[in-house]
């Protein structure tokens, strides 16, 4: 490949002359922005660990009031990004939120699009737009761009749940802005229970179709039951997934980030082929060894761990007597919007 001219080949008077009126030359920088193959990749393969990370959670439960916390969270931040950037990839952002027995998260709302996965704990609840959906471990609720989201709990028990946010990329695009509001008020009906039974919506037709996301909460025990049944099914079938979705629509959940639950079977490995959106993995039941590049983590319940795009995975469930049920958050929606989507075998 052609070796490009640098900025030292230049004249110094030339280059702080270009600076001075804003100008720069590209062909120093053409391979930095265009690199040849495969794109410059700053998300690092990286682990959290729940039982390192819970206690300081909890800790921070003592030293830091709700009041002053608004959201208790500690991020799980990729240090290929540098720590204080708070993201675990390009457009992936990921929090351990904590709420104490109690405690009051109020009302507000934002323009990046968020979920939770919930990790431990009974008796919190999440307010969508009116809409309240009860937590409990393996479900995940949506707060999609600008609908309200408070957070209460009146359990005994702490309660921790996973965060993800497609904030880094509303960020970088100078788009993230938030407004606060005032405690709402629980409206009836859940979206969920009007969507127990898949291929059918709920009619009559007025209630269909008005609202951009129909379905706030995926219990988990749908998920599991749905998982298991295509097991049981197509005994043959390697790749046992599903995608939440916009059940009206068939799109994905939300608009830039994709969610999935996965289920191996005992002792089962299976190779995701290297394609271009990062992704992270979270397990809900089992243990899972991760292979990436020269990574290899063993994730047990509750962990976490993010790998970056365009590189091949390969997941093994640990447990020879047992499956392993997996929640997976993707950039897959954002580069199929963008064209950019790749997929390598
Ligand atoms: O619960 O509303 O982890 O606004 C980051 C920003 C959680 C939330 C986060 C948020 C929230």
């Amino acid at each position: 490949m052609q070796e490009l001219g640098r900025l030292e080949d230049l004249p110094k008077d030339y280059v702080h002359d270009l600076r001075e009126l804003n100008l720069v030359p590209l062909w120093p920088s053409l391979r930095g922005v265009l690199p040849p193959n495969i794109p410059t990749r700053h998300t690092q393969p990286t682990h959290w660990a729940y039982k390192t990370l819970r206690p300081l959670l909890l800790k921070a439960g003592e030293l830091t009031p709700i009041e002053k916390a608004e959201r208790r969270v500690l991020v799980l931040a990729n240090p290929g990004h540098g720590l204080e950037k708070m993201q675990a990839s390009a457009a992936i952002y990921l929090g351990m939120q904590l709420l104490l027995p109690g405690e009051w998260a109020p009302s507000h709302r934002h323009t990046p699009n968020a979920v939770r996965m919930i990790v431990e704990g009974d008796g919190a609840y999440t307010t969508v737009d009116g809409e309240k959906c009860s937590m409990s471990r393996g479900d995940l609720i949506l707060t999609p761009t600008g609908t309200w989201h408070e957070h209460g709990h009146e359990g005994n028990q702490p309660v921790i749940w996973l965060d993800v946010l497609d904030l880094p990329l509303v960020y970088y695009m100078e788009a993230s802005y938030h407004i606060n509001g005032d405690k709402q008020s629980v409206l009836p009906g859940e979206g969920d229970k009007k969507y127990t039974r898949s291929g059918l919506s709920p009619s009559p037709a007025f209630e269909r179709g008005n609202k951009a996301y129909p379905m706030l909460r995926y219990p988990w025990v749908e998920a599991k039951a749905a998982l298991e049944s295509i097991a049981n099914d197509a005994p043959d079938q390697e790749h046992v997934q599903l995608t939440y979705i916009n059940p009206e629509t068939g799109a994905d959940a939300e608009n830039i980030l994709g969610f999935y639950a996965m289920m191996l079977r005992q002792g089962q490995t299976l190779r995701l082929p290297a394609r271009s959106p990062a992704q992270v993995f979270h397990v809900i039941e089992g243990s899972v060894q991760v292979k990436i590049v020269d990574h290899d983590f063993t994730l047990i319940e509750a962990d976490t761990c993010c790998a970056p795009g365009y590189e091949a995975i390969t997941l093994t469930n640990m447990s020879k007597s047992s499956p392993c049920f997996i929640f997976i958050a993707d950039e897959s929606p954002l580069h199929k919007k963008l064209g950019v989507y790749e997929s390598r075998g």
